[in-house]
């Protein structure tokens, strides 16, 4: 390849055709560069359908850039010259194509805007990181939000940008009166016989290839790669959001807080992949859903929750973490310091609960919002498990994990280790909560009505165990005071057994034994 004018570097995660990096570009004189690199791919030890899921999405994406004209310089992993980072990759193609100036999309974690903004310096080039659009509030738009308030809710930020989005508006208000319909959103769920099949996209040749890659290459990551079925172009990606809509959209509020064993996906939408790569858009997702709703196919109270959790927590999280990193992944209120027990990554334990959702995380690189926070994040919390190895964890496990979303629902959603920032109150649950929203309790082997005891289910006595020890961070949260207050009620003698049941427990899980 000759000079270039521009480099455009394109990374994993900004498969969008409309990606800031490629405005004005021009495919006579510019090239893109995008590679794999064996850093990524390592350094927490990703799922193999996760990669694969990256892998062939990118080279895809690269051959319709090449139909578009563009020259495309792709480095596969397995390329002999591959230095395994994506500095080493652009020193390479720097000295190859000597380009006048490096176009960007600002990455989505803080590690690689750290290695990007070392660039300019570095290869005395101009270094052009442009703002990544396809996000619906900028950094400028949340700090002016978030600047000067005492507490930064979602719930005001989601009416702010209800309100700029014009989603769901009548004029200044909310349509239906109300902003959030999340009470209608709690019904636990039967197994549904009649639910529609799932889309299962066919693998192709280069899928095909990916595969036998990442299963040579990466055999000790977490999974299969075989059964991979995800859809890996914008066209596939669509075809599973227009099915969403049409079919699973109508009941997604109805069953969304639902676990049910036998149905892994309930109705969610398992959009979270493709948005989070660049192949579908998220406002277009969400005015495909209003549609529906103006329509009469789908119901509000199914359409305003979907629409909250992509305006409404997806921009939020992103927002925290910007504004909160780097410092916020070493959050730690609890001061918890558990390693993970090795189920996390065999799913071998008795609690049917957490066997069932380590068991879909393993099988799918999936799991649903509830399962993450109210079995294997609620079970961390309530164990003490150190959160900074479980923000690994969940990095590692799921094809949607890149860290601006999943580290703010970690840290704070699920463990409340930044002490409040993000939510009210931490979710933490007794094995009650557990049986209610789910059919995981018939036929475990610990019984959810025991308090305490070896035979008791041990989310009992985790949860007023937890509660217990961090009294002191805890007990003046007002949304905890009918726990506390129940608590405090007990006898000497109940809350003993408690956390003589709790201390037996985690003293098992510390030693390795089996639970
Ligand atoms: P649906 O239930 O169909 O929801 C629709 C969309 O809303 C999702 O595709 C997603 O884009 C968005 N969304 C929903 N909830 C959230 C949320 N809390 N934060 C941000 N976006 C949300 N989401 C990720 O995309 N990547 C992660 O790594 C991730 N890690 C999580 C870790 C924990 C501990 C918890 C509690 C939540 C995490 N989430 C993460 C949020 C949420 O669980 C997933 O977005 C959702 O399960 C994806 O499945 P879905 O597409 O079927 O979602
Ligand atoms: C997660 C991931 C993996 C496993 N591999 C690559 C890769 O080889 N090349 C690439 O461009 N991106 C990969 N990614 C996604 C990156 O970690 C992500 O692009 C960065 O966080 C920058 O946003
Ligand atoms: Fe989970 Fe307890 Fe129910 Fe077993 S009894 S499935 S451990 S909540």
């Amino acid at each position: 390849m000759n000079r270039c004018r521009r480099l455009i570097f394109i990374f994993g995660d900004h498969l969008s055709h409309r990606i800031s990096s490629l405005n004005g570009a021009d495919p006579q004189r510019d090239v893109v560069l995008m590679c794999e690199v064996v850093e990524e791919a390592t350094y927490v030890r990703h799922h193999k359908k996760k990669i694969v899921l990256i892998f062939s999405a990118m080279r895809h994406f690269a051959d319709e850039l090449r139909i578009r004209g563009f020259s495309v310089r792709y480095v596969r992993l397995d390329d002999a010259d591959n230095s395994g980072s994506f500095t080493g990759e652009l020193s390479r193609a720097a000295d190859m194509l000597s380009p006048d100036c490096v176009a960007v999309t600002e990455p989505g974690e803080w590690r690689v805007r750290q290695a990007v903004s070392s660039w300019q310096s570095m290869f005395r080039v101009p270094v052009d990181v442009r703002p990544d659009a396809r996000f619906l509030c900028s950094h400028e738009e949340f700090t002016a939000w978030a600047d000067g308030r005492r507490t930064l809710t979602m719930e005001f930020f989601y009416r702010h940008m209800r309100r700029r989005t014009n989603l769901l508006m009548q004029g200044d208000d909310p349509v239906g009166g109300r902003w959030n319909f999340d009470s209608e959103n709690r019904a636990p769920a039967k197994s549904d016989l009649f639910r529609p099949a799932r889309l299962q996209f066919k693998q192709d040749t280069i899928t095909r290839e990916v595969i036998d890659l990442v299963e040579s290459r990466f055999s000790g990551h977490m999974g299969t790669a075989e059964d991979f079925n995800f859809a890996v172009t914008c066209s596939d990606a669509q075809e599973a959001a227009d099915v969403f809509i049409r079919d699973f959209l109508p009941l997604f509020g109805k069953t969304q807080d639902a676990m049910l064993k036998d149905d892994a996906l309930l109705n969610h939408s398992v959009l979270s992949p493709y948005l989070n790569l660049g192949l579908l858009d998220p406002f277009e997702l969400c005015k495909a859903a209003e549609r529906a709703y103006f329509e009469g196919s789908a119901p509000l109270n199914a359409v305003e929750g979907f629409i909250r959790q992509i305006i409404g927590w997806r921009e939020y999280v992103r927002g925290m973490y910007w504004r909160f990193m780097p410092e916020y992944a070493h959050r730690n209120v609890f001061k918890a310091s558990r390693p993970l027990p090795d189920f996390f990554w065999t799913g071998k334990t008795d609690m049917a609960c957490l066997s069932t959702t380590l068991k879909d995380t393993i099988d799918n690189a999936y799991a649903h919002h509830i399962q993450r926070l109210m079995v294997t994040g609620n079970f961390a919390m309530l164990a003490g498990l150190d959160p900074f190895a479980l923000h690994e964890w969940y990095l590692e496990v799921y094809a949607d994990a890149f860290e601006w979303v999943e580290l703010p629902n970690v840290i704070g959603m699920s463990q409340f280790a930044d002490g409040g920032l993000l939510g009210s109150k931490p979710y933490c649950a007794s094995g009650a909560y557990i049986s209610r929203m789910s059919d995981y309790c018939e036929g475990c082997k610990y019984d959810v009505r025991k308090k305490a005891g070896t035979s008791a289910c041990p989310f009992n006595s985790l949860f007023w165990d937890f509660l217990d020890r961090h009294a002191e961070q805890l007990s003046t949260n007002r949304r905890l005071h009918q726990s506390y207050a129940t608590w405090r009620r007990m006898t000497e003698d109940r809350r003993n057994d408690y956390r003589q049941s709790a201390s037996i427990f985690l003293q098992r899980l510390d030693e390795g034994l089996g639970v």
